[in-house]
This record gives structure tokens, C-alpha cells and sequence, in this order.
């Protein structure tokens, strides 16, 4: 079974979670709280030497780190992987360094605000236009790849879904606004918050 190391209000996290749980996967979930350094210390970091979550024991022994990488791992589909992939390297580079990051600042840490002054200008910036490049695809597609639902969508629900608790407005995008309601309507959705029933804080 694998065993999944995560945190709970961790959007990298949630997309693994979500696909564990769409896919119907059985895997045994170990809470990291990152705030504590749980992912820095030694055991954690011998088995992901980039101390950071989720993380996947894929097999006895071998560990997948990245969630777009674990995403890739547990999804056996056809739909056509380089369309897919595309959506996956955007969200990582333009979605989850902006979005993520005002997302983990703003309601993460406490003082976050007042720390990160001077980059949530940029985050807004290159956020807003990530958004409108998400907007102007969604006019002309229901989902992102291959028409229809597969890891890009997911991968780019976790921190889209987030972004009006870290000062981010969807009003102005109402593609994207309907796009995460299919994204829910998708069988066997779970919300961030929910977890398999074997979940454990951190060993
Ligand atoms: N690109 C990585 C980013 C992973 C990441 O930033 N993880 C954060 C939690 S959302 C983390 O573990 N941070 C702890 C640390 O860096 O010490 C992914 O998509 O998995």
C-alpha cells in the first residue's frame, strides 16, 4: 500500500489526495506539519533530501517527491500527455509560486503579511495574469487537456481553488469560476480538509 506524507492545509498535498481518493487508491496517509520542521528533520530528509511534502513511497524504499510527479505516477490514462503536461509545468510555474505562495504566507503564517510585503505585489501581478491565461483557455474548453477531466485539471484546482483566501478576486473570471464547479462535480471529489480514516501525524 503507499503511504503518503502530507500536510492536511498543504494545496501540493491536497492534489495527491484528491487524485488518491478520485482514483479510489488506498494509501496510508502520515501527517507532516512543515511548520514544526517535520519535514526537516533527519528521517524525513533521508527520504526526501528536498525536505518538503507530499511525499510518495511509491514501492518499498522508493520515494517520489513532487506533486505534479507523484500526479503523473497515478494516473494511467491516455489522454494526451504532452497537452496534459504542458497545464502542469504552468501551474508550477506560474500558478503555485503566486497563488501558493500568497496562500501560504496570508493565512499560514502568522505575520506572513507584514514578512512578505514586498513580494505579494509581484505575486498579485503575475497571479492576476496566470488567472487570465487560465480565463482566455476555459472560454474555449471545459477542462484543460484532451476535453476532458485528467491531473491538469487537478493539479490546477488545488491553489485556484484557494486563491480568494489570499487576496485574490474570481469575480472578474467566470470561466475559471465555472470550470472549479465541474472540477467538484467530478465523482468522488473530496474537499482540502478531508482525509482517509488511517491518517497519522508524523513519524
Ligand atoms: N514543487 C513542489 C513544491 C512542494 C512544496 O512547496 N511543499 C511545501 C508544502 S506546500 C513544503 O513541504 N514546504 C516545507 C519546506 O520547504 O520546508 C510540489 O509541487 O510538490
Amino acid at each position: 500500500m503507499y503511504t503518503l506524507y502530507s500536510m492536511q492545509r498543504s494545496g501540493n498535498g491536497y492534489k495527491v489526495r484528491l487524485a488518491l481518493a478520485q482514483l479510489r487508491i488506498p494509501y496510508r496517509l502520515v501527517e507532516i506539519d512543515i511548520l514544526k520542521g517535520e519535514s526537516r528533520t533527519p528521517e524525513f530528509l533521508a527520504k526526501n533530501p528536498n525536505g518538503q511534502v507530499p511525499l510518495l513511497e511509491a514501492a518499498p524504499g522508493r520515494y517520489l517527491a513532487e506533486s505534479n510527479a507523484i500526479l503523473w505516477h497515478l494516473a494511467e490514462n491516455r489522454i494526451d500527455r504532452a497537452e496534459a503536461l504542458q497545464w502542469m509545468f504552468f501551474e508550477q510555474h506560474s500558478i503555485e509560486p503566486n497563488i501558493g505562495s500568497a496562500y501560504f504566507w496570508l493565512t499560514l503564517v502568522k505575520g506572513g503579511r507584514e514578512l512578505q510585503q514586498h513580494a505579494l505585489e509581484d505575486w498579485m501581478e503575475e497571479g492576476n495574469r496566470s488567472l487570465g491565461v487560465m480565463e482566455n483557455h476555459l472560454k474555449h474548453h471545459r477542462y484543460f487537456a484532451a476535453n476532458r477531466y485528467s491531473v491538469a485539471d487537478l493539479a490546477l484546482y488545488a491553489y485556484t481553488h484557494l486563491a480568494h483566501e489570499c487576496d485574490f478576486d474570481l469575480t472578474p473570471f467566470p470561466a475559471i469560476r465555472a470550470w472549479l464547479a465541474r472540477v467538484e462535480a467530478e465523482p468522488g471529489h473530496v474537499p482540502m480538509d478531508w482525509q482517509p480514516a488511517n491518517g497519522v501525524a508524523a513519524e
